[in-house]
């Protein structure tokens, strides 16, 4: 059957790109798009755009597939922005559709006229404005390609008489499957070369070798040579198994820091993201002097800003693997696993509450980490066991955990998945909830609840100062939760933790708990 209307075209394209949940919060101009939506194509609405953005995120970043979001002109984009830029920084595909205006008379500038195109700067892949309505459908199927391609958001701007004019099946413009061909030989020679030639390397995991495949290929080559392994810091999602003898923790997120704890490495091998992701400002060189530099990433960005005496790039789990297999192996001594966080401070805190999710979840849980100050305590506590078992947003804008965890549930229905966020961090997305009651996701929510922005208080007390930004201890998170009809608790002692966690399964919804906690008394953030 031919499609007739520039609508039914693009539903078919849904179709075919396997984008059939719309994530949206809609407005007038979308109304001529969701009237009447058949059937096979599922409407999952939330109630503020972060908070679209954010599920759609997280389903994005489980399947490797584009998500589909529909917004609402400047209103919707605009509120969109920072979901958007985590969106690409995290690497997920999003097609996002921005409803615009009617064309007919959008040079007069009518009430929520648009200006869309530069709203997202250049945080999106692309931004598509289709000449003519009968080239949106083959817009909206180009979008998925780059989405996919380049993993990361594109926007497609839709005026809202084109839903209604009639399609051109002439004017097709985009493939109708586009896969990239994986090469089967790769030449990790040069690679090969230094890794020999390297008395004590050392190696950094990053982000984007988080995938079965990536973590079995560089668990191949530190077990040929018996190289120590660090997860990159402030990462979006873990890059190499925790539980590994070999691994050693976190590298710190400063050149100081850097320099000290790779002291003594002739060569440093960085896999699946930049050299080196930084937090705050140190001076000095990046790594120690002498240390040859290599970076395997498929990231073309990462690629070129690496400051690296060898990138090569390409998808970490072809490459690593070609280079265990061409590397010769090593004698190295059987080391012990690295002792984890020693636990002697009695309190109920941060520690015990990591820990007691961990006990209760299970190593195949997926932690969606949102807890500024007491971040490294959670990567400490709870090291990843399994792939995509660990995701943060990669750029540092809050608001993320909630969403991103109900869109991974969504995707991910058979494991365990648990936001753990800061209080001041839920307040962001906290109507995200409702969308997890509404549509019956089992995600779970651990708020910790100290009252206050404590990484922001413990930045002004080292900048020598008081802060201006009061703490509030009197908002109840596990109120907004019930007030928004998802089920919750408030605890304050492990024994009620732990019933909590263990009396949820996740079949009938979503259970936010939250956790009084003080504030940690050491911490650098
Ligand atoms: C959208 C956004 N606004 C502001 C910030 C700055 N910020 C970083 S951490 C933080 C406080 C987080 O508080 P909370 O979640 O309660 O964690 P805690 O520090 O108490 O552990 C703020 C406001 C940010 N990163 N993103
Ligand atoms: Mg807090």
């Amino acid at each position: 059957m031919t499609a007739s209307s520039v609508r039914q075209a693009t539903f078919e394209v849904m179709r075919r790109q396997a984008m059939t949940t719309i994530f949206s919060n809609p407005g007038s101009t979308e109304v001529s798009f969701l009237t009447d939506l058949p059937e096979d194509l599922r409407f999952v609405l939330a109630l503020h755009e972060g908070s679209v953005v954010g599920i759609a995120t997280g389903q994005a970043i489980a399947s490797r597939e584009p998500a589909f979001v529909l917004l609402h002109t400047t209103a919707g984009l605009g509120n969109a922005v920072g979901a958007i830029a985590t969106a690409r920084v995290n690497r997920a595909p999003l097609v996002v559709v921005v409803g615009q205006q009617d064309r007919r008379h959008l040079a007069l500038e009518p009430f929520l006229a648009g200006d869309l195109a530069g709203l997202a700067g250049r945080y999106p892949l692309d931004v598509l404005q289709p000449a003519r309505a009968q080239d949106v459908p083959s817009a909206i199927e180009r979008a998925a390609h780059t989405a996919r391609d380049g993993q990361g958001p594109v926007i497609v701007v839709v005026p809202m008489d084109d839903w209604d004019a009639l399609a051109d099946p002439d004017a097709r413009a985009a493939a109708t499957r586009m896969v990239r061909a994986r090469s089967s030989s790769v030449d990790a020679s040069e690679l090969a070369e230094l890794v020999e030639s390297a008395d004590r390397p050392v190696i950094v995991a990053g982000a984007g070798n988080d995938s079965d495949e990536g973590w079995a290929a560089l668990t191949a080559l530190v077990d040929r040579i018996g190289a120590p392994v660090w997860q990159e810091p402030f990462g979006a999602r873990a890059g190499f198994p925790q539980d590994h003898a070999l691994y050693r923790g976190r590298l710190p997120a400063d050149r100081a820091g850097v320099r000290r704890t790779l002291d003594g490495h002739d060569l440093v091998l960085v896999v699946g993201t930049a050299l080196l992701r930084q937090y705050a400002f140190a001076e000095g060189p990046l790594l120690p002097a002498g240390t040859t530099a290599a970076v395997v990433t498929a990231d073309p960005h990462e690629a070129r800003r690496s400051p690296a005496d060898l990138v090569v790039v390409g998808d970490p789990a072809v490459v690593v693997r070609a280079l265990a297999d061409g590397v010769r192996s090593r004698d190295h001594a059987v080391t012990e696993p690295r002792s984890r966080l020693d636990d002697d401070d009695d309190r109920f805190h941060a520690a015990t509450v990591f820990a007691a999710i961990d006990r209760l979840l299970g190593p195949d849980a997926v932690i969606v980490e949102e807890t500024p100050s007491t971040r490294p305590i959670l990567e400490d506590v709870i090291p990843t066991r399994r792939p995509l078992g660990f995701v943060s947003a990669a750029m540092g804008g809050l608001g993320f955990a909630l969403p991103a965890a109900i869109g991974l549930r969504m995707a991910m229905p058979d494991r365990p998945v648990v936001a753990v966020a800061g209080d001041g961090s839920s307040l962001y997305s906290i109507q995200s909830l409702w969308t997890a009651v509404d549509q019956r996701v089992g995600a779970l929510f651990v708020v910790l609840a100290n009252g206050r922005y404590a990484v922001m208080d413990r930045l002004a007390d080292q900048h020598g100062g008081k802060p201006p930004w009061p703490a509030f201890s009197e908002v109840s998170v596990s109120g907004l939760a019930r007030s928004l009809g998802c089920a919750s608790v408030r605890v304050e002692d492990l024994a009620s933790l732990e019933d909590a966690l263990s009396g949820f399964d996740g079949t009938a919804g979503p259970l936010l708990i939250e956790v009084v906690v003080p504030v940690e008394e050491s911490f650098a953030p």
